[in-house]
């Protein structure tokens, strides 16, 4: 650290000279964030300084973190849901499974996880010290539900849905999933961090929230298809009662417990997601999902006419290649099975799939 400071303009232009060094967002195809949308930057500057870790403090940015609850809770066909934001899919997921263990205590706990599942689970587990059993999927990457009947015995403390997969895009049999859990009795959460803000706005949605009895849990991001700054997640439960199983005494707080992971929690996000929310829409957010499914399709089109063939018929805007080659000068990725993966994110306009399609040409030619 230097001894004199330097002026504000001097950091700034060191600043900018990094910033400049990040990749644009019109070649990037690769990510499930976006550019955040201008009343999620404009909402997330005001609430700034912000702390929800000592919500007795901030209690304007507490009741807005309950209206962005209350109002995905009400999208979840279920307005009474408990939750709280959290930094995003990894950090809701791992307190879905705390929720899960500290409802259900085993000698040696088990979770049934779709082989298509996000990574975090791994992180999860190993540190909740619970046994990974990774269920197959079926012919169209959707996990298959006998095998996830067969690997539930009686150390199976959760079983978990994936609804928007990060790799292929796809959404899980929910409701099979939920009459599984409600026989065994098992906790169910459901990974929506990506399509829990696509499929309610498609035009025919697929079943996989609170209306179905046996679901338990809610992942949802708002840093991701919510367009909202970094860090929003959000985690959704049926009852109160099961996120009061993490409570820890917190007694010189303005409030004496808590159930979050974190402790210090940014406000400034959750304002940015709930502005967005309360902006958009259900209309505007069918408009944002519907833009992104067309050029998901226009991209699958494209590339087939060109001879690339897709990997899977998504569910929400991923689209998935069978090739291991993508034109240069543009940011994809590659799934573990090595297929091409495209993310059609808000950034990801018409005018940019129509780019990708003639570099496309030239390069597949
Ligand atoms: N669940 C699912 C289904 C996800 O796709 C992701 C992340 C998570 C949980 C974890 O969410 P957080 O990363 O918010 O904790 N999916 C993206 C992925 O791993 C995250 C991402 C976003 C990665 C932007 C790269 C990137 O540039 O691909």
């Amino acid at each position: 650290m230097r001894e004199c400071g330097l002026s504000e303009d001097e950091v700034f232009a060191s600043l900018e000279v990094r910033k400049a060094e990040d990749l644009a967002h019109s070649s990037i195809l690769s990510s499930m964030c976006t550019l955040p949308h201008p009343v999620a930057v404009r909402a997330h500057g005001l609430f700034m300084e912000t702390n929800l870790g000592d919500p007795g403090l901030f209690p304007g940015t507490a009741a807005i973190e309950r209206q962005l609850i209350a109002t995905l809770g009400e999208l979840y066909h279920h307005p009474g849901a408990a939750g709280y934001a959290s930094s995003g899919g990894t950090e809701s997921n791992i307190q879905a499974l705390r929720i899960a263990k500290a409802r259900r205590p085993t000698d040696r706990p088990n979770v049934v996880i779709p082989a298509s599942s996000h990574f975090s689970f791994e992180k999860a587990c190993g540190m909740l010290g619970i046994a990974i059993r990774t269920a197959p999927l079926d012919r169209d990457l959707r996990v298959d539900l006998d095998s996830v009947q067969g690997l539930i015995d009686d150390q199976t403390i959760g079983i978990i849905g994936v609804v928007g997969t990060t790799e292929y895009g796809m959404v899980d049999p929910i409701p099979d999933l939920a009459v599984l859990a409600t026989e065994h009795d098992l906790f169910f959460h459901v990974d929506a961090a990506f399509g829990g803000l696509v499929v309610p706005f498609l035009p025919d949605p697929i079943p996989f929230d609170f209306s179905l009895q046996g679901v338990s849990s809610i992942a949802v991001d708002p840093h991701k298809m919510g367009m909202s700054t970094i860090p929003a997640g959000c985690l959704l439960v049926r009852d109160q009662a099961l996120l009061d199983l993490l409570n820890v005494d917190t007694p010189y707080l303005s409030v004496k417990q808590e159930y979050t992971l974190g402790g210090t929690r940014p406000g400034a996000p959750v304002a940015g997601a709930l502005a967005v929310l309360e902006h958009l829409g259900r209309e505007g957010f069918r408009a944002l999902v519907a833009g992104c499914m067309e050029n998901t399709r226009r991209l699958i089109e494209g590339l087939e006419a060109l001879g690339v063939e897709r990997a899977a018929t998504p569910d929400v805007n991923v689209a998935t290649f069978r090739t291991s080659q993508a034109p240069p000068g543009w940011r994809v990725s590659f799934t573990r099975r090595g297929d091409l993966r495209c993310v059609l994110m808000p950034h990801v306009t018409a005018e940019i799939v129509e780019r990708f399609l003639v570099d496309a040409e030239k390069f597949y030619a």
